[in-house]
């Protein structure tokens, strides 16, 4: 069985290497673990910095494409590979890397298929006040969203099964987190979280630009996602809401109208027209949404057996070389 850790990397010469040194080489059960770097276009010394600490494969990507879209290319970028059991960290030390074999563990005997390196951000006294705040808000949001349960929603350390890596989706173009967790959800691969426990890091975030900007685009995420992935609970509590106050002009009204007082109340029954209409526009939007959703399915599965056909061709040749 081979485990393959990558990293996906932006200007991360400062801590890559300690991070690739800590990699545990040797895990019980484990025949080979192997080292991939995906760098994202970096103006530093990132590459070579990876190759000198032993890394095994360095991508090297001349354009920065972002995280989201190098997370997956660096899932695929294993597989192809090799690997059984994938697990991703970030450069910039923030995880013990030493946990590695806990973290796979319920990979390995199969009782997950993804795990979570689950931190606990109430307790990160080193993140920073707005971060921290934001952060456990943004999950709040999600969590009630998704039906998920509270998982450690922002950890970009996590194991995967071969075949999660083979069916997993990331719809984003930012990060990869939320959307590669309710695209599990969604076809039913078993999480499960882990805790760890996760180091200060003193260098600027690479990925959270400004506060505002990444508020503005991981709540974006967050939605589109939700939207994507959950129409009919997103658009359905959105008709449920419109309805209920709608409904209270008409119940007023109606109330009225038993007592001998019914004329006039036409502006509060017009808004309550409106109210009603746009609920059940919404229910409307979310069944549509649904039915979107059996489609999106269809194609993900059809993906998925071309991913495989290609990766045990791919694996197939490796083997007649
Ligand atoms: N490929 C790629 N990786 C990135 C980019 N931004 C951040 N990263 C990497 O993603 C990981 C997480 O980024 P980081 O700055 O630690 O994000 P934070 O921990 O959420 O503040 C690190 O390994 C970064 O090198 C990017 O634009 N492209
Ligand atoms: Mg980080």
């Amino acid at each position: 069985m081979k485990l393959i850790v990558t990293i996906p990397v932006f200007n991360e010469e400062e801590n890559l290497a300690e991070v690739i040194r800590e990699i545990p080489r040797s895990i019980p059960g484990i025949d080979k673990v192997e080292v991939l770097v995906v760098d994202d276009g970096s103006s530093d010394r990132t590459c070579e910095i990876a190759r000198e600490a032993g890394a095994d494969y360095v991508i090297e990507r001349k354009r920065n494409k972002g995280l989201a879209m190098t997370f997956k290319q660096a899932l695929w970028e294993a597989l192809i590979r090799g690997a059984d059991v994938i697990v991703n960290t970030d450069g910039d030390n923030h995880y013990d890397q030493s946990r590695i074999p806990e973290l796979i563990a319920p990979v390995v005997e199969g009782r997950a298929e993804i795990t979570i390196g689950s931190r606990k951000v109430a307790e990160l006294d080193h993140m920073p006040f707005w971060n921290k705040h934001l952060n456990r808000f943004g999950s709040w949001m999600f969590t009630k969203w998704s039906g998920m349960p509270k998982y450690d929603v922002s950890t970009g350390f996590r194991g995967y099964s071969k075949d999660a890596a083979l069916r997993l989706q990331v719809y984003s173009l930012h990060t990869y987190v939320h959307t590669t967790l309710l695209s599990a959800q969604d076809q039913r691969l078993g999480v499960m979280e882990v805790p760890i426990k996760a180091r200060q890091v003193t260098r600027e975030s690479r990925l959270i630009k400004s506060v505002p900007s990444h508020v503005w685009k991981a709540g974006e995420n967050i939605v589109r996602n939700i939207v994507l992935f959950r129409p009919l609970r997103f658009f359905g509590l959105n008709a449920i809401f419109l309805f209920l106050i709608g409904i209270i002009p008409i119940l007023r009204w109606f109330y009225l109208y038993l007592v001998g007082e019914g004329s006039g109340h036409l502006q509060s029954l017009t808004l309550a027209g409106v109210l009603i209409i746009l609920s059940f526009n919404s229910l409307m939007l979310g069944m549509l949404g649904s039915s979107m959703g059996w489609t999106r399915k269809v194609s993900e599965e059809a993906l998925y057996f071309a991913k495989r056909q290609t990766l045990e061709k791919i694996m197939e040749d490796h083997h007649d070389e």
